[in-house]
């Protein structure tokens, strides 16, 4: 695979990932740049009649959902969700991702846990045969942060302290984010386990048994894999 022009793969893969919308569907919204397409497509067939109801997974996406007139509903109200479509920063050939370059893995992951179908929508400069080119980030809590960067630093890892214009990064929930330099994920399940241990992790971008389906933007084609 090749990329020819990002953007317009984003723009490419997003927009056809509305047709898998019908009428009726209780619809997670993701977060990022080729979601972005995902949700002005969306809203102009809800201005055409198309009638559903969204999750959104970060505040960006609340803006970006009513902006284009998407009705939202609190993940709270809703037990089950139809579908899920959200970006990724890097996925494999099993539909594994690893996602959170945006800060809102850890919504993305409640949303799509409770979704009966999920797809991610990415370009082809994302399809990896092994997780890990990007970095893992790890959600942790503010409190005793150093020392949760500690117990991976033991391990071996580098994390960094995801910054933002000189502060440091927050989530959505109030959280910090490490970013932790993978070079290549061997046992991606193991070390889901092995984070999700660890006192202060909140939460990671491992997203390993969630999707069913990938959209991937390459060049003029849209490839759809199947779990
Ligand atoms: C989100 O989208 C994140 O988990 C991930 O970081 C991001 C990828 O975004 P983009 O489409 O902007 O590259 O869902």
């Amino acid at each position: 695979m090749h990329a020819v022009n990002t953007e317009k793969e984003k723009q490419r893969v997003g927009e056809q990932a509305t047709a898998l919308i019908e009428n009726d569907m209780l619809i997670g919204l993701g977060t990022g740049s080729t979601v972005y397409y995902f949700l002005r497509k969306l809203g102009e067939k809800v201005r055409e009649g198309l009638q559903v109801m969204g999750v959104a997974t970060s505040r960006q996406t609340q803006t970006l959902a009513e902006s284009f007139g998407i009705p939202l509903v609190d993940f709270n109200a809703v037990n089950e969700l139809d579908l899920t479509v959200d970006g990724a920063d890097e996925a494999n050939y099993q539909l594994q991702a690893i996602k959170g370059g945006g800060g809102a893995l850890l919504s993305e992951k409640l949303v799509a846990s409770r979704s009966k179908r999920v797809v991610w929508i990415m370009d082809a400069t994302k399809l990896v045969r092994q997780l890990g080119n990007v970095a893992l980030p790890v959600e942790v809590i503010p409190f005793g942060y150093a020392h949760t960067m500690g117990l991976l630093q033991k391990e071996g890892w580098e994390p960094v302290l995801r910054q933002d214009k000189g502060s440091i990064y927050t989530t959505d929930h109030g959280h910090y984010i490490l970013d932790v330099p993978m070079n290549g994920i061997h046992d991606p399940h193991a070390l889901s386990v092995w984070l999700h241990l660890l006192p202060g992790v909140v939460e990671h971008g491992l997203f390993l048994d969630f999707a069913d389906t990938m959209y991937v933007a390459d060049g003029d084609q849209v490839v759809v894999m199947h779990s």
